[in-house]
């Protein structure tokens, strides 16, 4: 059973990876803007992996008899400046990410609650990968400082992202 501030926490997280999802999709909108397909792709699958990241926390409230209380989604920012202020933004938002996986891993430790601490594990790994990928996409974008011809191999390399359902929802659906 969860205690009542662990499940607000968790409620609280899936409302995080939602608004993660968003943010995404709202990036992927502006490389479509920019004639970007494969970067929009990249941030297209991102958005579904979020979304995935979502609803497995949902699926564990559940489990593990809680009761899941959705809230809202801010709206992400509109406007970009450029790939690299996209990414820039994307290395910045992992890190707040990992900051709040960290602080329920925290949560979970001080209330001994070992089944979510094993549970959040998933979560811990999967943002050292989350922010190491972004941060090399930025290093490669500053690079190439937006030079055409780099940015169309990039635009390729981006384009071959395909969506692979995130394991942590086989382990976590009902
Ligand atoms: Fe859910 O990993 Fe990114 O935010």
């Amino acid at each position: 059973m969860l205690s009542k501030k662990m499940q607000k926490a968790l409620c609280d997280q899936v409302t995080a990876e939602h608004y993660s999802a968003y943010l995404y999709l709202g990036m992927s909108a502006y490389f479509n803007s920019i004639d970007l397909p494969g970067f929009a792709n990249w941030m297209y699958i991102q958005a579904q992996e979020e979304l995935v990241h979502g609803i497995a926390i949902y699926h564990q409230i559940h489990e593990r008899n809680g009761e899941v209380t959705l809230n809202t989604i801010e709206a992400p920012p509109k406007k970009w400046k450029s790939p690299v202020d996209v990414f820039e933004n994307t290395c910045s938002h992992e890190q707040k990410v990992t900051a709040s996986i960290n602080n329920l891993v925290n949560l979970a430790i001080e209330e001994k609650d070992h089944a979510t601490n094993n549970f959040l594990q998933w979560y811990v790994k999967e943002q050292v990968e989350e922010e190491a990928t972004a941060y090399a996409i930025l290093q490669k974008l500053k690079m190439m400082k937006d030079a055409p011809g780099g940015i169309f191999m990039m635009d390729k390399e981006l384009g071959a992202r395909v969506f692979t359902m995130p394991s942590i929802m086989a382990a976590s659906a009902d």
